[in-house]
């Protein structure tokens, strides 16, 4: 990795030039390849510990899963105050051990066939897994987690923006300091991530941690992003330090799902750990919603998942679905 200043060899040729404002030239695991060299990690290695597997169930059937994910979710009035106040919620027993057992196994298949085994150490990803696999769009078409989307941003309904599966394999690093705002082309904050861990994740594995408030944005807004090195995690790092911003930064347990806004800051720890740490990540935004009228190139490859959408069009292209509705 070359991380001097002004340079990173991460970035694509035809993004090394010029700022932002600029269509990401790569593909979507050149994006993540890139965008992992963005956080600071310690300097010395450490050694790796046992993870905690997959749930030691029996894997659920292809009726289970659909059923299960088909279902409402008893969200409490108070969850729903929580992420308006906070930019983020953690939902326990959202999906079922055994459901969690027969996605990671898919998932797994799925990341097999694409990067192969040789990946120790980096960020793995996958998107639009909805569109070839029954299991993988049971997921991102879910009513469950879909319609969660939609009580939690109080939205009358939510389509998908994309799907995406992220693996942190064994070794690699942090995850930096981002909020999502940024890496969407929506012309609305009304967009949220669900976060679906694969397994449980202790600490040392890397679980996605969040700093609280909907307004944290202001306390960092005068901060230069940087696209060659990790300036802008340090100084996100050491600014909610300094303005004592709490940071939430828990294991989940099978079957629990965090809600992220795309207000919130979040990060996610090194997997120090023998064991890929996986989640799945669909995205939903407001139905309604406009694409920005400048995308960046922190946007990514945003026109695979709003095919035939220009800057400034309707983002409801044939692959943006509703899939939440408020329930009254
Ligand atoms: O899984 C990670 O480490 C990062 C995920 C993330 O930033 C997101 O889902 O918005």
């Amino acid at each position: 990795m070359n991380n001097q200043i002004g340079t990173n060899d991460r970035l694509p040729e035809k993004n090394r030039s010029g700022g932002l404002e600029q269509d990401w030239a790569g593909d979507d695991q050149d994006w993540w390849d890139w965008y992992v060299t963005l956080a600071k990690n310690a300097d010395a290695p450490t050694e790796l510990v046992e993870g905690p597997g997959l749930p030691d169930v029996t894997p659920a059937t292809d009726d289970e899963l659909v059923h299960e994910l088909a279902e409402p979710y008893d969200l409490e009035p108070s969850m729903v105050e929580a992420f308006g106040r906070e930019a983020f919620v953690r939902l326990p027993g959202v999906l079922s051990p055994p459901v969690v057992r027969r996605l990671a196994e898919r998932l797994e298949a799925l990341l097999k066939a694409e990067h192969g085994d040789d990946v120790a150490g980096r960020f793995t990803a996958l998107e639009q897994m909805w569109l070839h696999d029954d299991l993988m769009r049971a997921v991102a078409l879910s009513p469950r987690i879909g319609g969660l989307a939609a009580a939690l941003l109080e939205e009358p309904a939510v389509r998908l923006y994309h799907d995406n599966a992220l693996s942190k394999e064994p070794g690699c690093g942090r995850t930096p300091w981002h909020h999502d705002a940024e890496h969407f082309p929506l012309q609305t904050v009304q967009a949220v991530t669900a976060w679906i861990p694969m397994s449980a994740i202790p600490g040392l594995m890397g679980p996605l941690s969040f700093a609280r408030g909907r307004r944290v944005l202001e306390e960092v807004a005068d901060l230069d992003f940087d696209k060659v090195g990790t300036s802008y995690d340090e100084a996100v790092a050491q600014r909610f330090v300094e303005r004592q911003v709490a940071v939430e930064s828990r294991p989940f347990a099978v079957g629990d799902i965090s809600f992220h806004s795309a207000l919130c800051f979040h990060t996610a720890g090194p997997n120090r750990t023998t064991q890929p740490r996986r989640a799945l990540a669909t995205t939903y935004f407001a139905d309604g919603a406009r694409v920005v009228e400048s995308p960046t190139l922190i946007s990514g490859t945003w026109r695979d998942f709003l095919p035939g959408v220009e800057p400034g069009g309707l983002a409801a292209s044939e692959l943006n679905p509703v899939v939440g509705r408020n329930r009254p």
